[in-house]
This record gives C-alpha cells, structure tokens and sequence, in this order.
C-alpha cells in the first residue's frame, strides 16, 4: 500500500526527522489564538506553559467554578470521530476534569501514561483507589459538586481497565465511567510495538466509548498532545482505510487537519514512525479479516526485516519493554 511504502522509504532514508520538522513547520502557518489559557486566572490550571488549548476548539466547562480546562474537542469528520484531548489533572483541576467528562456526556477515560514517570509525577492522581482495603473509594469533588465512586478494576498486561461511578451529589444523578489505562507507555517513547497497542485500540472500540451515540472519549497524557495525539491519529487513520482503503488515506494530512484543533499533536519523529507502523499493522488485521493466526505475528514481515532506525528517540532508557501479548485473530472492529 502507499502507507506502507512510504514508511519503508522514509525508514530506508532515516528521513523521520525531516518529516515530523515539515509537518511542525506546516502548522507554523495556523495562527489560531489561545487567550483563554494565557489570563492571569487560568495560568495556574495549565500543567505546562507551553501547551494551550486553541480558544476556537476548546472545551467550555458550563457549570463550574470557572469555565476553563486545557482541552480540546478534536474532530475528525470524514472519520466521523470526535475526541477530547485534555492534559492529565492538576490537583486543582481534578474536579474541572470529572465536569467536562460529566457535562460532555462522555463514556470512558483514555490515560495514556503513569501518573509517576521518570520520578516525577507527571498527572494527579484523580480517581479514588479502590482495591486496597482502608483506602477510601470515594473521591468528593466539592468544587463542582460531583464525586467519583471505585467500582472495579480489571488488570492486563499492558492495561488496566476501571469502572468509576460519576454522581452529581444535588441530583444524585450518576453514570459508570470506564477507565481505560494504559500503562506501558514512556512519555517522549513509543511502545515497543504496535500489537499490544492496537490490542488495547480494539478494547476501547468495542466497549463503545468511540461510539457516536454517545460523548466524545476524553484522551489524556500528561501534556495531552504526544501519546494522545498518537492514539488519535492512528484510530481515525484506520476508520478512514476502513470506509476508503489504504491506498486513499493520507497520515500525514490526517494528522495536519488534527493539529488544527490542538497544538503540538505527536511530539516526536519516533511517535510519528509509530503512528504510521501501527497503520499498517492495524490495516493488516483489518483486511485479513478473521482469519485467525496469520495477523498475530509482530510486524508484518516486510516491515520486521527493517532495523528500527530510532531517530529522536529521547526515551526508552530504563523503561521495560512489555512483555509479548497474547495471539489474537479477531480483526479490529469499530
Ligand atoms: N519538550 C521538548 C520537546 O518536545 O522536544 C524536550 C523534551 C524531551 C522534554 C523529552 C522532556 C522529555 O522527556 P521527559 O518528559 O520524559 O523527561
Ligand atoms: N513543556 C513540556 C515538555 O516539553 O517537556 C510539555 C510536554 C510534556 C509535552 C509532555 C509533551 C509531553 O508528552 P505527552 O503529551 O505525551 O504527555
Ligand atoms: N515542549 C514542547 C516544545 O516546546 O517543543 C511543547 C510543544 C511542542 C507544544 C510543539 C506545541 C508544539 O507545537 P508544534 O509541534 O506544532 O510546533
């Protein structure tokens, strides 16, 4: 496919680099503001200074103490996906989070990294834990007036999946958020390959919370833009080569029009090597159907006969590589 040779050719001339720097340099033209985040009020609620939500895609909080959060709706319409792409909480912003989650109706929380990771904590821990006992599974969110419940909690090798029980205290109202964490993947790395991540793609679409029927998934990183904009990119790529076919799908203008909604999507020119490798995978599994074993190996073997030309892979030291996950034949459903 064209995917897939073009993957090959920037592989055999190391040309990620280059690539990622024209994309960047692309969105060096969009000139959308971020005023919001930059009022003296709102500073604080930024995790970092130079992550801002775009003021034209950014959710609004309607009911809170104040309306601001760094997040942004990401929609991608010729793939009919919308996503939420948020920073991991502050500990300040945790009950803005669980408001927009609440207010936008949203099914499940996406968590892409570890809320401690390379000794710094990289998001607040902002649902209760539940598990142990003399630990209190309950979370109140005093400032908007909801609390979070610890349902359950289902370990997988590469994931943990929760359920949470969202309720607005005045009401009583309440909903079941699914937690959807991933767990091994660094910050600035990428995964060691793409299987355990479409594994856990293909759980996230089967629970529903993709779903058009229902709110928009809420994504977060720590920054909400490298992992995140990863996990997009490759989900709404392989919807679009599901409707059109891989020959007609473009990644790198996917990814352009994405970046018109939050800044900074993918962080790394290893992230965008992933992205594309992931495609293909996930496009192999699709086209092979259910045809049980031969889409279970790793990489497809044109694709594993290439060295891994790690080209600004910052990371990755002393992170383990995941262990091999299961062989699966089933295809990825949307
Ligand atoms: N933020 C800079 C960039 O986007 O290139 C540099 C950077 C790279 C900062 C890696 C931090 C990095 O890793 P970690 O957050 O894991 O320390
Ligand atoms: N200023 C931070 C830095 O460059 O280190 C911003 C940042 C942090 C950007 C993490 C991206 C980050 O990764 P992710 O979006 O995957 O959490
Ligand atoms: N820490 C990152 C940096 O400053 O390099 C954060 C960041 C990176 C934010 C890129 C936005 C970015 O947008 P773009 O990739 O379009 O330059």
């Amino acid at each position: 496919s064209n995917v897939a040779s073009e993957f090959l050719e920037i592989d055999s001339k190391g040309a990620w680099p280059l690539l990622y720097q024209h994309i960047r340099n692309e969105c060096l033209n969009y000139d959308y503001t971020f005023l919001e985040a930059r009022k003296s009020q709102n500073k604080n609620l930024n995790r970092y200074r130079d992550v801002s939500p775009y003021d034209h895609s950014r959710v609004v909080l309607s009911k809170g103490p104040c309306d601001y959060i760094n997040a942004n709706l990401v929609t991608m319409e010729r793939a009919h996906r919308r996503y939420i792409l948020t920073q991991g909480p502050l500990p300040h912003t945790t009950g803005h989070f669980w408001l927009m989650v609440w207010e936008q109706n949203c099914k499940a929380v996406l968590m892409l990294n570890r809320i401690i990771e390379k000794n710094q904590v990289k998001c607040h821990q902002y649902w209760p834990l539940g598990s142990q006992p003399g630990i209190d599974n309950v979370m109140e969110l005093t400032d908007v007036g909801l609390k979070v419940q610890f349902i359950s909690e289902d370990e997988a090798p590469y994931y943990t999946t929760r359920i949470l029980r969202l309720t607005e205290t005045e009401s009583g109202n309440s909903r079941d958020i699914l937690h959807f964490h991933y767990t091994t993947w660094p910050d600035f790395g990428v995964p060691e390959s793409p299987t355990a991540f479409l594994n856990f793609l293909m759980v996230v679409r089967e629970s529903g919370a993709l779903d058009q029927n229902v709110g928009p998934p809420v994504v977060h990183c720590s920054a909400g833009i490298g992992r995140s904009g990863t996990f997009c990119l490759v989900d709404s790529c392989l919807v679009l080569i599901e409707e059109i076919g891989i020959d007609a799908v473009n990644v790198r203008e996917v990814l352009l029009e994405m970046r018109k909604f939050r800044m900074g999507l993918i962080q790394t020119p290893d992230q965008l090597r992933f992205s594309y490798w992931a495609i293909i995978e996930g496009s192999n599994k699709h086209l092979n159907g259910s045809s049980g074993q031969d889409d279970t190996s790793e990489g497809t073997i044109e694709l594993t006969a290439v060295p891994v030309n790690h080209t600004g892979h910052e990371d990755a030291e002393g992170e383990e590589p995941p262990p091999l996950p299961p062989p699966r034949g089933e295809s990825l459903n949307r």
